[in-house]
């Protein structure tokens, strides 16, 4: 009885703190998250999905995708892949094929979905520079890629505003016109241009799931957690109110407990 009337007390008490610290609030509860289904780009003939979910400043990013292309100079097909910020928010579609060489090249779609904001590399650096560090992409005709990192901040507003899109790059030469399939990236013109052109696209969008709050997974699982949550629910609205309103819910549980 008497622990039924503290425990509302102090999760109560911790939500209005969190509510007056926007920031402790996401780190504690609070994930957002985003998905997409990546779309085939200049008929790549792929396709897949992506996710990204933040926990405060951290940002786990999914992507898997099958069925593009598989080798380069005789080594798996590295397909750069990235968060692309700050444009539309969308995919392009072949009109957006400027020079009429049959492909969307990477500046040519960029008026859709915007700069490189983040390089979903596999290790090291994530920033913009990394853009065609080829050796730090998954390589291939499928992937399965998971990594956790600190997301700079333009990529994290462009998510949260609906302008992030996940892109992933390198087309096989042998499907393209032989004037593309010769062309250098306008990139760096050390690379073909198959190699840099866009493969799939998918513009993130927040999911359902991501409105429910994870209390579970911080409490420490066990069956106290789906408790907590309950409590978390019911408590959502009288945080609002302060303590004073956490007091009388204590109050009010024990008047139905003694009626009970
Ligand atoms: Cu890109």
């Amino acid at each position: 009885m008497q622990t039924k009337i503290l425990r509302p007390l102090a999760i109560a008490g911790t939500l209005s703190l969190a509510l007056f610290f926007p920031g402790s609030a996401m780190a504690q509860g609070g994930s957002e998250s985003f998905q997409t289904t990546l779309e085939p780009l200049n008929d790549s003939g792929g396709s897949g999905q992506a996710s990204l979910q933040f926990n405060g400043d951290q940002a786990t990013v999914t992507v898997s995708y099958s069925g593009l292309a598989e080798t380069f100079q005789d080594g798996p097909f590295p397909h750069a892949q990235h968060i692309h910020i700050a444009g539309k928010g969308q995919c392009p579609d072949q009109s957006f094929d400027e020079n009429g060489d049959g492909v969307v090249d990477t500046p040519e779609g960029q008026p859709a979905y915007g700069e490189i904001g983040t390089s979903l590399t596999t290790e090291g650096d994530t920033g913009a520079d990394s853009g065609l560090a080829v050796e730090r992409f998954p390589g291939g005709p499928n992937a399965n890629y998971e990594r956790t990192f600190e997301l700079n901040q333009e990529s994290a507003e462009s998510v949260r505003n609906g302008t992030g899109v996940i892109v992933v790059h390198g087309l096989d030469p042998s499907t393209l016109s032989d004037e593309a399939a010769n062309a250098k990236s306008p990139l760096d013109d050390s690379l073909p241009l198959a190699a840099t052109a866009p493969a799939l696209c998918g513009a993130l969008s927040a999911s359902q799931m991501g409105a429910t709050p994870e209390g579970g997974a911080d409490t420490g699982g066990g069956s106290t957690a789906g408790i907590e949550n309950e409590w978390l629910f019911g408590l959502g609205g009288l945080a609002l109110a302060g303590a004073a309103g956490a007091g009388a819910l204590a109050l009010r549980r024990r008047e139905s407990g003694e009626q009970s």
